[in-house]
């Protein structure tokens, strides 16, 4: 169990905190980020436990009931780290599993002190005189959020006490989802992991799709690739879409059998060390693309290059959706999916019936991670560090009635994961084939090896 917790692992985590302690000792302000609480699936059995993001960036630790106070420098009083955690328990540890506990923490994981989770919320009053304000995040957990406000009205009820105590409640996720944007040399580490094992699990998706196969086992294969590798799960439900289950953007059935001459949508991603990846490819179910399908898959494929050509320093994220849009609806009014001109159809937004969702988002924790989007009322630009997904798509619904049949049913999305560098970016996920040729070569050799 110790093996997860070398100290020579720490050097990252205690480089993310001591960021954040002094952007707080500048404010004279507190944080306290809480440990995900388990969550119930039915009856008195519990989803598998995921750290929350925040917490596990600054911890590394992955135990549940567990809490970080970050503290600032108050006069003499260096800041400081306190994790508060479950402390050793021989008879809950065989029902639930060994415990750090509260003797190791510090040499663990390189926090300043730890203490017991039980003592939380006696101590945090004494803890926080001194700090005017409370980086804390309300709505996530009603339990915590009452014993938050309930430390700052027994403070509040000592007016003679020498010491300022926290008059605000601000919350953590601008300080601490602006430093997520950038990746450090142990993110990018982890997220390299994700997109290899995620290249493996769609190898093999690749290698058992076929005709009568039902998409749960693709899912399965995929997924079992993604754990025999080392992935904590996959980062989010996997979409293994057959056909016209593709127009569905977060269709996650996945139990309906796989047909010839229908195209197979794949969004799936590894999560390794919590860090995610978020790749979607698309194929035929048999050995070609029929020309209808082709020829979409070419304009979403031609709309992606396009868009992650201009990946780099100073470019915003509303110039990489314009760029894939402008792609897509050029090549909907070349085959005359759209009857104006490409200019009419931005400006109407007439495109919208097959393109409705954004090209980009953020990516690293969580899939779609935290950090703003927009600065100073403007599109952000991209700087080194930060991680994007590209993945332009396009979906005509099985009852399209403004086009020709022939149409009617391909959804297509094609998605890579990007990094800003300094001299441009770098496609993550790469290695996963994208191009139309490739693609029909590796399922002929699939479906030969039948
Ligand atoms: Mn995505």
């Amino acid at each position: 169990m110790l093996h997860r917790y070398e100290p020579s692992r720490t050097a990252p985590y205690r480089a993310r905190r001591q960021q954040i302690l002094e952007t707080l000792s500048a404010r004279q302000a507190a944080a306290l980020i809480p440990a995900a609480r388990p969550k119930a699936r039915n009856a008195d059995t519990e989803h598998r436990y995921r750290p929350d993001s925040d917490f596990w960036r600054l911890t590394g630790f992955g135990e549940p009931h567990a809490a970080l106070l970050l503290l600032p420098k108050v006069g003499e009083r260096a800041a400081r780290s306190v994790l508060f955690l479950r402390p050793r328990d021989r008879e809950q540890e065989i029902w639930s599993g060994l415990r750090l506990g509260v003797e190791r923490a510090c040499e663990a994981l390189g926090v300043d002190e730890a203490r017991p989770i039980e003592q939380l919320w006696k101590e945090l009053p004494t803890l926080l005189e001194g700090c005017t304000q409370l980086c804390y995040r309300t709505g996530v957990d009603a339990a915590n959020d009452a014993e938050v406000l309930a430390t700052l009205t027994r403070m509040r009820a000592k007016p003679r006490s020498p010491l300022p105590w926290p008059q605000e409640i601000v919350d953590t996720a601008p300080l601490l989802h602006e430093a997520r944007l950038f990746k450090d040399a142990a993110e990018l580490s982890a997220m390299r992991r994700a997109a290899e094992i995620t290249a493996a699990g769609h190898a093999a998706a690749l290698r058992i799709a076929r005709p009568g196969v039902n998409e749960r086992e693709v899912e399965a294969r995929l997924e079992y690739e993604f754990r025999r590798l080392g992935a904590d799960a996959p980062a989010y439900n996997s979409i293994v879409a057959g056909g016209a289950n593709a127009c569905v953007l977060h269709y996650v059935e996945n139990d309906a059998p796989l047909a010839d001459g229908e195209l197979l949508l794949i969004d799936a991603g590894a999560e390794f060390e919590h860090y995610a990846c978020d790749v979607t490819r698309t194929f035929p179910v048999g050995r070609r693309f029929s020309a209808e399908q082709r020829a979409l898959y070419d304009v979403v494929l031609r709309a992606q290059l396009a868009a992650l050509a201009i990946v780099r320093t100073g470019t915003t994220i509303d110039q990489i959706h314009q760029c894939a849009l402008r792609a897509l609806v050029e090549g909907l009014c070349e085959h005359k999916l759209l009857p104006e001109s490409v200019d009419e159809a931005l400006a109407s937004g007439s495109y919208k019936r097959f393109y409705m969702h954004r090209t980009s988002h953020w990516l690293g924790l969580d899939v779609h991670d935290g950090g703003a989007y927009v600065r100073d009322g403007a599109s952000r630009a991209l700087e080194p560090g930060m991680v994007i997904t590209v993945e332009p798509g396009l979906y005509v619904a099985p009852d399209e009635a403004s086009v020709e049949p022939r149409w009617r049913g391909i959804g297509i999305r094609i998605e890579d994961d990007v990094l800003v560098t300094a001299g441009g970016s770098e496609v993550l996920t790469a290695a996963i084939p994208k191009q139309a040729d490739a693609l029909e070569e590796l399922r002929r050799e699939a479906l030969h090896s039948a």
